[in-house]
Formats: structure tokens, C-alpha cells, sequence
């Protein structure tokens, strides 16, 4: 009888880590506890893993079985494929024009509030075909594998009519048929009130409870809804509105809470059940505390607030209460204008005062249950997808340490290899 065959082992793994252990978001010290294995293998069959550890041991477990293919890692560090699990993807246009304005002080608010920012952008994205679009969330989507995602969560919210809600969740589904990584989508028509309903903003909040979320539900365009809960934006009655709709209809829940002005939006995402909150700069104690009883996830968006140059999310404060908190790199064409999470962990550490074991957590397991995929992504462990990044770097600090640049060797997706020497593969 012939041996049968694994379809690739990556082997002589300098650093593995692994993330195996706890199958929840991780709290407090587990963040920090994180499994690292010296001279690691990992075993792939019909994209999942089906051994991993150390090289000796996976060798001897599988040692009735051949290798179709190995791959020599080179001694290089080995993580779970990085999960972002928050981004604004499709879009269309850019905002660099607000950089002058930002020099001179013009604050993300007041620009909004002047009919730019989110706005602009939503004329650039009706304005866009379906086929721009694609292209261009593409373009932007082999970026982010390119640096190591391997899963992304991706929001709609410039379209803000049923229409151009739909071309955006459309573009999301189809590369999520035709692109390597894998796409979870979020429904956010509350994201700004459309300048054609300035001071109707009941009306609006109408129109995205009545007639967009439930075709969106039938269409199954969508499995989160999100709102921007935010001074001069959604309130938060009129947000607990719109995710009490969803909720009933049977979307999960996230939202932006508290993100420049303090609302309670961290109560609001606590007393609703939110499965995150995202951003919490302005977060008070109350507010995180009744998080940390609810189990909310924390997501903390440290590339935002950099650019923003605003204050940070209490990080520290989170961990300590028991949040379990995830990171992203919130990429968007105003706020945070950047594919790469790599940047996002220098810039965990140094303003989030992060250790690199619990930016890692922050970025594949925890950022993987956040986007409710934890079952399938966000660690190495048998039965799970095989999405594995390995790193020209000897370890984990390395990678927080050298900052701005591309640390990624490999990418393996689902078992294949989409990136190699750091190019994509065709
Ligand atoms: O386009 O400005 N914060 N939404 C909420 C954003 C930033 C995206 C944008
Ligand atoms: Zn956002």
C-alpha cells in the first residue's frame, strides 16, 4: 500500500508561535503567555493543519506518511496568519488633500462637519463602478497579505443608499470568492448622515433600520453591523437603535464607541452585547469596566490615534481589567490611511505600551474572536486553517523593534503558498 501523502511540511522553524491553548479570546496574563516553540515543524493537509509542534516530534507522528512538499523555513520566526479585524477597505478616491488642512490644525470633526472627510469619500465611491472599486480594494488587499493578513474584516459605510451600500458589500463578496484572504463583512450605512439628509438624521436612521439592514440580511451581504457613534455623527440613541434592529434581525454587533468625544459608547456596546468596541480613546473607567463585565472585545486602533495625533486607547488599563483586547489597523482613506499591521505593532508597543507576545494575541486570536471566526483562525493548531507567516526576523521583539518595513518572507494561505521572498504569487 503507498504511504499517504501530507500535501506540505514547513520545517526548521527558528521561532514557532503558536497561540494554542485557550479556545477564547485571551485575558490578562494569557495574553502574555504565549506557546513558542524552538526548531518547529507544522503539517498541512487540504489547507489545515494536521500536526504541529516540535520538528522531531511532528516528524515521528507523520513518519508512516510522505511529504508532497517541504518547505525549509531557514530558522525563521513562524506565527498564525495575522487577522485584521477592522477595516474599511472598499473605497473609492483618496484624502490627501486634508493633510494641509490637518497641518494647520483643521481637526478630523470639523472637516467632517464642513462636508468632507467620510463624506468625500462617499462621492468618491458612488461615483465609482463596481469594477474600480474591485481593483482598487485588490490593489490594497495584496498589500495586507503581502505584510501578513491572512483574514481581514472589511466595512461598508460610503455609500449610505441601499445602492451604493450594496456595490460595496458586492465588491467585499466577490474578493472574497477571488482573493486569497479571507473576508468577514460588516454592514455600516450608520458610518456618517449623507449630506442629502443633513438635519434629518431621524429620517436616515429610518431608512438604514427599514430598508437597507433587512435587505441586506436577505441578500446575506453582511454578518456584523457596525455604527459610527460619535459626537455630530450617530448618538448614542439613535445607535442603539440601529443595533437593536440589526441584533433582532440577526446580525452580530460592533461599534465605534468612544473614539474622540466621550459618549458611552463602551456602556452602550456593553449593555447591547456588542461582540466589540472599536477605538475606546475616550472610553472612561465606567465605561471599560462594564465591558470587562460583558466580555466586549476591546479593538484598539493605535495607527488612528497616531495619525489623528489624538490621545491612545488605555490598552494597559484594558488588559487589566480583563478585556480581551485585539488590534487593527483601522485602514481607511482618512483616519488611518495604512494595509500594514506590521506598523500597527511598533506602534502597539511604543504608544499602547504593549509587549510584543501581547500584540501578537492582539493581532490573531483575540482580533481572530473579535470577528467571531475564532474556531477557525488566529491560532496553529490541529484542525485549523493552515494560514502561517514566516518572518525574516530571529524573533518576536525583533519584529515590534524594527519598525517600517516589511518583515514578511511567506505567506501560506489556506496551505498554499500566496507570497514568497515577500512577492506575491501568481
Ligand atoms: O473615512 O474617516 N473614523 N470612520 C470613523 C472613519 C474614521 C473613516 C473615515
Ligand atoms: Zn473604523
Amino acid at each position: 500500500m503507498m504511504a499517504e501523502k501530507i500535501d506540505l511540511l514547513v520545517y526548521n522553524i527558528g521561532k514557532l508561535v503558536t497561540m494554542q491553548g485557550v479556545a477564547r479570546a485571551r485575558v490578562g496574563d494569557e495574553m502574555q503567555q504565549v506557546e513558542t516553540i524552538e526548531r518547529g515543524a507544522v503539517a498541512i493537509q487540504n489547507g489545515k493543519v494536521v500536526a504541529v509542534g516540535e520538528e522531531i516530534q511532528v516528524r515521528e507522528q507523520l513518519k508512516n506518511k510522505v511529504f508532497a512538499a517541504e518547505l525549509d523555513a531557514k530558522q525563521k520566526l513562524v506565527t498564525p496568519g495575522l487577522v485584521d479585524p477592522h477595516t474599511h477597505l472598499v473605497h473609492g478616491g483618496s484624502r490627501e488633500n486634508e493633510l494641509d488642512m490637518k497641518l494647520k490644525g483643521v481637526s478630523y470633526l470639523d472637516i467632517l462637519a464642513a462636508g468632507g472627510g467620510i463624506h468625500s469619500t462617499v462621492q468618491a465611491t458612488r461615483r465609482a463602478t463596481e469594477e474600480e472599486l474591485y481593483e482598487k480594494a485588490r490593489k490594497s488587499l495584496d498589500i495586507f497579505m503581502q505584510y501578513g493578513a491572512t483574514t481581514v474584516e472589511v466595512k461598508s459605510g460610503y455609500g449610505l443608499t441601499l445602492e451604493d451600500e450594496w456595490k460595496q458589500l458586492k465588491v467585499a463578496k466577490r474578493l472574497q470568492e477571488t482573493h486569497p484572504v479571507d473576508l468577514v463583512s460588516t454592514f455600516m450605512g450608520a458610518h456618517a448622515v449623507p449630506t442629502e439628509y443633513k438635519g434629518k438624521s431621524a429620517e436616515y436612521v429610518d431608512k438604514v433600520i427599514n430598508q437597507m439592514l433587512p435587505e441586506i440580511k436577505t441578500h446575506s451581504l453582511a454578518e456584523f453591523c457596525d455604527v459610527f457613534c460619535e459626537h455630530g455623527v450617530f448618538t448614542v440613541e439613535e445607535s442603539r437603535q440601529i443595533l437593536l434592529a440589526a441584533k433582532e434581525m440577526g446580525f452580530r454587533i460592533k461599534i465605534h464607541a468612544d473614539e474622540i468625544v466621550p459618549m458611552g459608547g463602551a456602556q452602550l456596546a456593553a449593555e447591547l452585547g456588542c461582540i466589540s468596541a472599536e477605538h475606546l480613546l475616550a472610553a472612561t473607567d465606567e465605561g471599560l469596566e462594564a465591558m470587562s463585565r460583558q466580555g466586549v472585545i476591546g479593538v484598539c486602533l493605535p495607527a488612528t490615534s497616531f495619525n489623528l495625533r489624538a490621545p491612545h486607547a488605555r490598552a494597559r488599563k484594558m488588559i487589566e481589567l480583563g478585556i480581551p483586547v485585539a488590534l487593527s489597523t483601522d485602514y481607511n482613506p482618512g483616519s488611518s490611511p495604512t494595509e500594514s499591521l506590521q506598523l500597527v505593532m511598533t506602534l502597539g508597543a511604543l504608544n499602547l505600551n504593549l509587549t510584543p507576545e501581547e500584540i501578537l494575541t492582539a493581532m490573531t486570536i483575540n482580533a481572530a474572536y473579535a470577528i467571531n471566526r475564532g474556531d477557525t483562525v488566529g491560532s496553529l493548531e490541529v484542525g485549523k486553517q493552515a494560514d502561517l507567516v514566516l518572518y525574516d526576523a530571529p524573533n518576536l521583539a525583533y519584529l515590534v523593534y524594527h519598525f517600517g518595513i516589511n518583515h514578511v518572507d511567506t505567506v501560506i494561505k489556506d496551505g498554499q503558498i500566496v507570497v514568497s521572498e515577500g512577492q506575491k504569487v501568481s
